[in-house]
């Protein structure tokens, strides 16, 4: 009987590509401390002021280009050796598919990309920035392709229907304050392996064992000891 790999369903945040060197949200001079979310993260921000909203998404854009993979990102990546791996995250940044992660969904969009402000076509920047006047073929706007507050996410059901079929899970570096995402922990099989890694966390899931430090070291260290068992 060829042993069935195990599904393994990982739910990340930005405190997975901190050491990656991108900004968090909510930790000291996160991002969301320089910036008002309702300023830059609403699309009343970016009607009433779009040059702003282009600014902010075209210099975070630029760091994601500047930013490697880190050893958290790899050793998911490597993980599809022996586990059947999918990443659902809530990062806009692409360095879980630069590690080499194949089955990756951005709930939150990819700040690589920009979407049509009619149409929601989605265009591949290919290091562009967006500028005011920047129009898709139909000649609306183009605005990044991530979502704002107030915006539907992306494949929040698919998200579901995966947690549901995991054998593990494994939440890192998310506060888990930011919805309907967070609401994917409650969706673990009471049967699941769950971990939650993360520097800090106000309170941990129902039965999710907490593994407290820098997803640089405890990730592999977490997945060494899941293949082994
Ligand atoms: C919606 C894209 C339907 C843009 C983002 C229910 C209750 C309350 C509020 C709501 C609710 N339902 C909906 C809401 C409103 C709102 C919401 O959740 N508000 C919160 C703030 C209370 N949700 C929405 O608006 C969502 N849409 O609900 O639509 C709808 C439609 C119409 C009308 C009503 C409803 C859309 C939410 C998506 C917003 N877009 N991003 C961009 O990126 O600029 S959210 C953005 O912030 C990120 O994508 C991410 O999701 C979130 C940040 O959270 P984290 O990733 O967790 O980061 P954070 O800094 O908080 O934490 C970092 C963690 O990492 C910490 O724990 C730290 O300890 C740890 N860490 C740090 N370093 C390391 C580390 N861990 C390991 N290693 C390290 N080295």
């Amino acid at each position: 009987m060829v042993n069935q790999r195990k599904k393994l369903v990982v739910l990340s945040g930005a405190g997975v590509s901190a050491e990656s060197g991108l900004g968090t949200f909510r930790d000291n001079g996160g991002l969301w401390n320089n910036h008002s979310v309702y300023d830059v993260a609403t699309p009343e921000a970016f009607h009433n002021n779009p040059e702003l909203v282009l600014d902010f998404y075209n210099q975070r854009r630029r760091d994601v280009y500047k930013a490697q993979p880190n050893p958290a990102h790899l050793a998911l990546a490597e993980a599809e050796r022996d586990f059947d791996v999918t990443v659902i995250t809530q990062n806009v940044d692409d360095l879980h598919e630069r590690a080499g992660s194949t089955d990756v969904y951005h709930v939150h969009g990819l700040v690589t990309q920009a979407r049509s402000s009619l149409t929601d076509e989605v265009f591949e920047l290919e290091g562009k920035d967006i500028h005011l006047g920047d129009t898709c073929p139909k000649g609306a706007q183009l605005r990044p392709h991530v979502v704002w507050f107030g915006e539907f996410i992306y494949h929040m059901d698919e998200a579901i229907g995966f947690v549901e079929q995991a054998d593990i899970v494994i939440v890192v570096g998310t506060s888990l304050k930011v919805f309907p995402f967070a609401n994917l922990v409650d969706y673990a099989r009471a049967d699941a392996q769950c971990f939650l890694v993360t520097q800090d966390i106000d309170a941990v899931p129902y039965g999710f064992q907490y593994k407290q430090g820098p997803a640089s070291t405890v990730i592999p260290q977490l997945l060494a000891e899941l293949t082994l068992s």
